[in-house]
């Protein structure tokens, strides 16, 4: 049941245009950016944590839908999952990240992002097409 090792990212897509959000820390993924999410937490569903961590960090209202690409390995042993999340309400505040801008296939594509999530740079690409 309990999954502590997971992280959830999501895939929140406007206007045909998806939200990136650039990250401050650590060091080594500062000013990369990444579909936002973060740490499930003990008891608590994937759906539930993205939810949540788009809520918290970026004040964001989602409806969390189905994963999208494959499962990503990340330093230390966890699981990096990203799910489609469609936005009911909000515009994206900086709580935790220095920017966040809402990127084409192009945009996408040409963006600085973070290792783990260029895993899914094709599907996400093919969906912004
Ligand atoms: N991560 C990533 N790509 C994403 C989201 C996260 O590579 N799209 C990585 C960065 C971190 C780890 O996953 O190494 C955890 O992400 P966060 O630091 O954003 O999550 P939390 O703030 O919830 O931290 P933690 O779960 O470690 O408490």
């Amino acid at each position: 049941m309990r999954d502590a090792r997971e992280v959830v990212a999501g895939a929140v897509v406007r206007q045909g245009h998806l939200l990136l959000a650039r990250r401050t820390w650590p060091v080594a993924l500062a000013g990369r950016w990444e579909l936002p999410g973060g740490g499930v937490d003990e008891g608590e569903t994937p759906v539930a944590a993205l939810a949540r961590e788009l809520e918290e960090e970026l004040g964001l209202t989602v409806r969390v839908d189905e994963q999208l690409g494959a499962d990503v390995g990340l330093p230390g042993g966890r699981v990096l999952r990203a799910r489609w999340a469609e936005l009911v309400e909000g515009e994206p505040q900086l709580r935790e990240h220095s920017a966040v801008r809402w990127v084409d296939a192009h945009g996408l594509v040409s963006a600085d992002l973070v290792p783990a999530d260029r895993a899914w740079t094709a599907e996400l690409a093919a969906r912004l097409a």
